[in-house]
């Protein structure tokens, strides 16, 4: 009777201990989960081609230019290529060559996703998806951020150029929940030299702080250095995790008349941060 007693009473405890150490390994677990996520971008090569410009990316947790990382691209890697939404299709990259302005590597197409070579593309070395949420085209919502554009027009001396909003892009960047916006407005050349007096391209991103809607200019190219002859036009090129930390990058194309140069920028908060910046032509 004793016996059955003490069982009774240290029944709870011995339930409530199982229970104790099985949180521990839970939590244990979840800890080496975040911590090898974390590490995944220490280690390895991740970089990005903007066609056959290698732009730079990723090495051991370390940001590189083309020519930092050129030495890191043996040949034979794997190469996943990515439009604005979606997943095109993947390569096989050789040896990077050094031409004219920048570094190139040929990719083979291994599959057949790859064949609409009319949209803008680019190319990633990942082990991780690089595309963990899919950006949206909202181009039916540009009225309202208009407004914003001819703030941004007005304090920078160009009052009279005309609000054209082009593109306007939807993803979460971070997976936290919140969308975030980014916006791009431009007057491009035409043959009408007056009209071209107002060119302009500005890539503007809008992100939810505790409430509250704050806009963070990307990138701006004026009239000031921008001519018909080499129309610098930006463009939202892709939202892409091009290190593997779960956060997504903004990758900004300048378009040149003879090149291209590729941005990409880490955003944490309203402080914008670049990280890889190439130019890549002839
Ligand atoms: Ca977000
Ligand atoms: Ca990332």
């Amino acid at each position: 009777m004793k016996k059955l007693i003490y069982t009774l009473f240290s029944l709870p405890l011995i339930i409530f201990l199982l229970l104790f150490k099985l949180s521990i390994s839970i939590s244990a677990t979840n800890v080496i989960q975040k911590s090898e996520k974390q590490k995944l971008s220490d280690r390895g090569v991740y970089a990005i081609v903007d066609g056959d410009c290698l732009i730079g990316g990723m090495v051991n947790g370390k940001w590189m230019d083309s020519k930092e990382i050129f030495p890191h691209i043996k040949g034979g890697e794997k190469y996943r290529f990515y439009t604005i939404d979606k997943y095109i299709g993947e390569g096989i990259g050789g040896i990077p060559i050094a031409e004219g302005e920048g570094n190139m590597v040929e990719i083979k197409p291994i599959s057949n996703k790859r064949d609409d070579y009319t949209h803008d593309f680019v190319g990633l070395i990942a082990n991780h998806n690089p595309l963990p949420r899919i950006p949206r085209i909202q181009n039916s919502e540009k009225k309202r951020y208009e407004k914003i554009v001819k703030k941004i027009l007005v304090q920078n001396g160009m009052s009279k150029a005309p609000v054209n909003i082009t593109q306007i892009v939807s993803v979460d960047l971070e997976g936290d929940g919140k969308e975030e916006v980014f916006i791009r407005a431009a007057k491009e050349a035409t043959n009408n030299s007056q009209e071209n007096y107002f060119l302009y391209s500005i890539i503007v991103m809008k992100k939810v702080i505790n409430g509250k809607e704050k806009y963070i200019l990307l990138a701006f190219n004026s009239n000031k250095h921008m001519n018909p002859e080499y129309d610098l036009v930006l463009n939202i090129m892709n939202l892409l995790d091009i290190d593997g930390d779960g956060v997504m990058e903004i990758i900004i194309e300048e378009q040149y008349y003879e090149g291209i140069t590729l941005y990409v920028y880490k955003v944490k908060n309203v402080h914008k941060e670049l990280v890889i910046s190439d130019y890549c032509g002839s």
